[in-house]
């Protein structure tokens, strides 16, 4: 194993008040959100949205990686540039999704399994040749009446924890995403509770897998009741309950934390982010950043629409998304910096 490398990775992926910028979405996410903006769901206009974010003037400065999604990661931009080179350029470290989408797991009514584990030496050898250096995996918790089960966290978690001595085998740092979702009106302690759970039983199968933490980045989600909850918290007291259930869970030699917006605002997501700095500060083990896909993208894809005319305000907006989410990570941003 690459130790070194891996460890120079990871560490340059934490760096700074950086994040990373998660444009990983599968073609049906994509076709997905497209519809919902009213973008066509096309190739061309994946590849030329891609290309919009990915050309995005000084987006290194605020981004310290950029996870890829197979189709994106063979495109160019129109003037022939792989958006891996456009991003190396940039500064920003590409990294590629590398689990197949999730699937219903047998006898498990209602949870889900995620695919791909299959033939995947060779695809991060693949994607190690092309520059990727970093990955990522999702494993999805659903939290029901009955679940989430003990069988199903486990197998999610068993899955992760290969994926990641894969990754490493390969001088790839995997990112572990067991995301809990926020769908159901569940409480935000039956949140805390079963995202204590899912990462106790992480680490339990990253270390027998016998996975370097220094080369691990963990994306978790950030604890919140669901989004149908009547008991909606202050922004104060989810940070609070996402910082405790990391530091009771998360081991301090894993090589960085960087959060998942799950569907939360972009205000809302980045709110919460700098509230954990400021309660925080000096007092993490670990470097506490974000990973944020819909909550740095959505206004700037709502602004895009699919026009060439809208693209330098779509990039402003990404830009400044970027840079609010800078701020929170050192624990500066205020809202009135919106406007
Ligand atoms: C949870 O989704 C990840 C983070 O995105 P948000 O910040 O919007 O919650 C995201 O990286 C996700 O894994 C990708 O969009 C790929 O998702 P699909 O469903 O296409 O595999």
């Amino acid at each position: 194993m690459k130790t070194d490398e891996l460890i120079n990775t990871a560490t340059a992926l934490m760096t700074g008040d950086k994040g990373l910028l998660a444009m990983d979405e599968s073609i049906a996410t994509s076709s997905k959100r497209f519809e919902e903006a009213g973008i066509p769901t096309t190739i061309e206009y994946r590849r030329a949205y891609r290309e919009m974010i990915v050309t995005t003037p000084n987006l290194g400065k605020c981004i310290s990686g950029a996870i890829l999604f197979d189709e994106t990661i063979y495109q160019s931009t129109k003037k022939g540039v792989l958006f891996i080179d456009t991003l190396k350029k940039a500064g920003i470290i590409p990294g590629i999704k590398v689990d197949e989408g999730t699937v219903d797991m047998a006898n498990f009514p209602g949870e889900k399994i995620t695919e791909g584990i299959d033939g995947l030496r060779q695809r991060l050898e693949k994607y190690y040749d092309l520059g990727a250096r970093f990955t990522k995996w999702r494993a999805v918790i659903i939290i029901g009446e009955d679940s989430p089960t003990k069988g199903n966290i486990e197998a999610n978690m068993h899955l992760l924890a290969r994926y990641a001595a894969l990754c490493q085998e390969n001088a790839i740092v995997p990112i572990v995403e067991p995301e809990v979702v926020m769908d159901g009106d569940h409480s935000l302690k039956k949140c805390a509770k079963v995202t204590g759970k899912v990462l106790k039983e992480l680490f339990k199968q990253l270390a027998k897998q016998k996975v370097d933490l220094r080369g691990v980045i963990l994306k978790p989600n950030m604890v919140l009741p669901g989004i149908k909850s009547p008991k909606q918290v202050g922004i104060d007291k989810a940070a609070k309950a996402t910082v405790e259930c990391l530091l009771k869970n998360v081991p301090p030699t894993i090589a960085g934390v960087a959060f998942l917006s799950g569907g939360q605002s972009p205000q809302l997501a980045t709110a919460h982010l700098n509230a954990m700095h400021v309660k925080y500060k000096g007092k993490l083990p670990w470097p506490l950043t974000f990973s944020f896909a819909r909550a740095i993208q959505q206004p700037a894809m709502d602004t895009w629409k699919g026009l060439d005319k809208n693209i330098k305000a779509a990039q402003k907006l990404l830009y400044t998304r970027a840079s609010l989410d800078n701020a929170a990570r050192r624990g500066e941003y205020t809202p009135e910096m919106e406007s």
